[in-house]
């Protein structure tokens, strides 16, 4: 592979992340048609049932494809959907070569493309440079669509010390603007943001996509992520923030049996979604079985937000894919602060029994672990289930 091929695949893949948020549970894609090392033409998959990257670069690229190379994120398709198969559009254009990143993940199809291009007499390379990367950008797609579960992601942010909060529990703010908007893109990529009761009843926040400026700035996701609470006792007041805009945007209280009726029903009158779902031996919502309701639901990913508790029970559960940490350049202190060790103390971030030996905390290797800036904040991103070592 070229250099520019390398160019036209990277930005295929950052056009296929304008697409999130508006596709699913299809597959982010995006596609660059180019000749002599220049681009003809490129689109996206924009819109569930629209049509495909590939299709729709052609479509742009117009007389000017013929002889010229397609890059795409992900193995054209060869099936009739909601729109007649892409390689059938790719022969027609008279495309010399084909290079994509990730071969489709649906068992049902995956080939079937890139063989049906060859027999077509196309040129077709999968670029290895750019699968990793594929891999990780679709992963929920590709997690869901073989697994029928979405990828779970946990998030927190810490002082440079790994607290939450300074000893009087100050945590508002912890992060810089430029910390925010990292964290708001994590929940404009996310099918559904959830946290614990503590955490509502604590922060009263609004779990809501905020457009953010700058750098790193996401637009709203085309369908607001669904809210959940973890609420075995439905106890969530419906004088919080939640409950307030739940006409607005959804919210789904995850309760137990041990919940009393009229707190449900309380809720659903505010315009919630109860779910009943069973208890663990804690008498808490099974963590599994949420994040199987989710699925179903055709939710791809899960962001979960804290608090300790719940990031715990997710951690001894086995349930996490992936971790976000926004790391503030900022040093709190204090043997009592929330994160110090020893009882007693508020939560750490990740709470629960934790591993018993250094052997059982899992050691994410270098390549799924990525440390970036997100304006005076450092981000870090840890695959602990990476998509990218599944077998290509
Ligand atoms: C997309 N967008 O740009 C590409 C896809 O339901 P359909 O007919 O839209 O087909 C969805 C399948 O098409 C999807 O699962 C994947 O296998 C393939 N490629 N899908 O939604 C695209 N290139
Ligand atoms: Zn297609």
């Amino acid at each position: 592979m070229d250099s520019s091929e390398g160019r036209f695949l990277d930005r295929a893949l950052d056009l296929a992340e304008r697409g999130r948020g508006a596709v699913e549970p299809n597959p982010v894609v995006g596609a660059v048609v180019a000749r002599d090392g220049a681009a003809i033409a490129e689109a996206w998959h924009e819109s569930f049932g629209g049509p495909h990257a590939e299709a729709a670069a052609l479509d742009r690229a117009g007389p000017a494809a013929r002889g010229a190379d397609l890059h795409v994120t992900l193995e054209p398709c060869a099936h009739h959907g909601k729109t007649a198969p892409c390689v059938e559009a790719i022969r027609g254009a008279g495309i010399r070569r084909v290079v994509y990143a990730l071969d489709d993940p649906d068992p049902r199809t995956r080939g079937r493309g890139a063989g049906a291009l060859r027999a077509a007499g196309i040129e077709v390379s999968r670029a290895e440079t750019h699968r990793a990367e594929a891999a990780r950008q679709n992963a929920p797609f590709s997690k869901w669509t073989r697994t029928g579960l979405p990828v779970v992601t946990a998030k927190w942010a810490m002082t440079l010390d790994g607290r939450l909060a300074t000893a009087s529990g100050d945590s508002l703010y912890l992060t810089s603007e430029g910390g925010l908007s990292r964290a708001h893109l994590e929940r404009a990529r996310a099918g559904a943001i959830c946290v614990g009761i503590g955490t509502a009843l604590r922060d009263d926040p609004r779990l809501t996509v905020r457009p953010a400026h700058g750098d790193g700035g996401s637009a709203p996701p085309a369908r607001p992520p669904l809210r959940v609470v973890l609420d075995s006792r439905a106890r969530l007041p419906v004088t919080t923030r939640l409950v307030e805009t739940a006409r607005e945007a959804p919210v789904l209280v995850a309760a137990t049996s041990a919940a009393p009726p009229e707190r449900a029903e309380a809720l659903r009158r505010a315009g919630v979604e109860v779910l009943t779902l069973p208890a663990g031996t804690d008498g808490r919502v099974d963590l599994g079985a949420l994040v199987s309701a989710l699925g179903a639901r055709a939710i791809q990913s899960v962001l979960f937000e804290g608090g300790g508790e719940v990031l715990g029970a997710l951690f001894s559960a086995g349930l996490m894919d992936r971790v976000v940490v926004l790391v503030a350049p900022r040093i709190a202190g204090g043997a009592g602060a929330p994160g110090a060790a020893g009882p007693p103390g508020p939560p750490m971030p990740v709470g629960g029994r934790g591993a018993a030996r250094l052997a059982d905390a899992p050691r994410i290797p270098g390549a799924s672990f990525r440390v970036s800036r997100s304006g005076d904040d450092a981000t870090l991103e840890a695959w602990i289930r990476d998509p990218a070592a599944e077998p290509a």
